[in-house]
């Protein structure tokens, strides 16, 4: 399985994962003039989006909920006054798009407005949000995490995480392809960060070879996190160097895509180093 290479369907085109993918982070966030120039919520992530395209990013995930701990949960209409227009505007130019989301209603107006893939750090559990993925064309990204974002950095326990993980991210997998979804739609992701010590991150890390022989394409976010900023020191926006290496890294070890905020960087580190290695 692992040696039969990894295809995901992305807006109707199925993908052969033959180098690394750059998935650009945008985040959107509230409409407001900061009076200092900066532009509205909206034109600000559209302008961020289509650099990231023209830096050579293969898809931007939009998200309109921060899901960092502690961060405040926002509503399914504000959520969606969030994401939409620029689901709308990236899709109306052939941007392929992913939509960073947990909620079933946000995910299906996503989808009518044209985004390629779910991408939901709760795997699809929410009610609903397997039947919304199921009855559409778009392709999903499963995240696997342990406890809810606003306490799961509070002290995650394991017994075997790697194990644990990947019997988590195989069952999810098991229940689309049950409920109908084509397992060229399917992507899985160990969710570097999510409920989880430097320590078990650095497991999923090493054991992420037998987690790519699943046959599942694998994505990998390590942009920014926290672990890099214990294993260097760094504040969270001093941590491109970091998060370039941690890409690499994952990449070297079987992720097709990478989930980056710094896409013009990255991109040419991959470059390098898929033309030397
Ligand atoms: C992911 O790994 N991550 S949002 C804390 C940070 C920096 C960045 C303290 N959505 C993932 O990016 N979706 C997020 O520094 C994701 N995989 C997938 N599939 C968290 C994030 C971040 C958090």
């Amino acid at each position: 399985m692992g040696d039969k290479r990894a295809t995901l369907t992305l807006g109707g085109r199925s993908c052969v994962l033959d180098r690394p993918y750059v998935m650009g982070v945008v985040n959107v966030t509230p409409d407001s003039f900061s009076g200092d120039g900066q532009l509205p919520g909206f034109e600000q992530s559209l302008k961020e989006a289509l650099t990231m395209i023209d830096d050579g990013a293969d898809m931007i995930d939009v998200g309109g909920e921060s899901s960092r701990p502690g961060a405040s949960p926002v509503s399914d209409d504000e959520e969606l006054r969030r994401v939409l227009p620029l689901v709308e505007a990236l899709a109306a130019r052939g941007v392929v798009v992913s939509v960073d989301t947990v909620k079933p209603t946000v995910m299906q107006a996503a989808i009518d407005a044209g985004a390629a893939m779910i991408n939901d750090i709760q795997a699809l559990q929410a009610p609903e949000a397997l039947a919304v993925v199921a009855r559409s064309q778009a392709a999903v990204c499963l995240m696997h995490m342990q406890g809810a974002p606003r306490t799961m950095q509070d002290a995650p326990v394991y017994g075997d995480v790697l194990a644990e993980v990947k019997a988590f991210l195989l069952a999810r997998a098991n229940a689309l392809e049950t409920a109908g979804v084509a397992r060229e739609r399917i992507a899985l992701d160990p969710g570097f960060g999510f409920g989880k010590t430097v320590a078990h991150n650095l497991a999923l890390m090493h054991g992420l070879p037998e987690l790519a022989a699943l046959g599942y394409p694998l994505l990998a976010g390590w942009s920014r996190k926290s672990t890099l900023g214990h294993l260097t020191g760094r504040a969270v926006d001093e941590r491109l160097a970091a998060s370039i290496a941690a890409s690499l890294a994952a990449v070297a070890r079987g992720a097709n895509i990478v989930r980056v905020h710094d896409v013009r960087e990255t991109v040419d580190a991959l470059r390098v180093w898929c033309a030397l290695t």
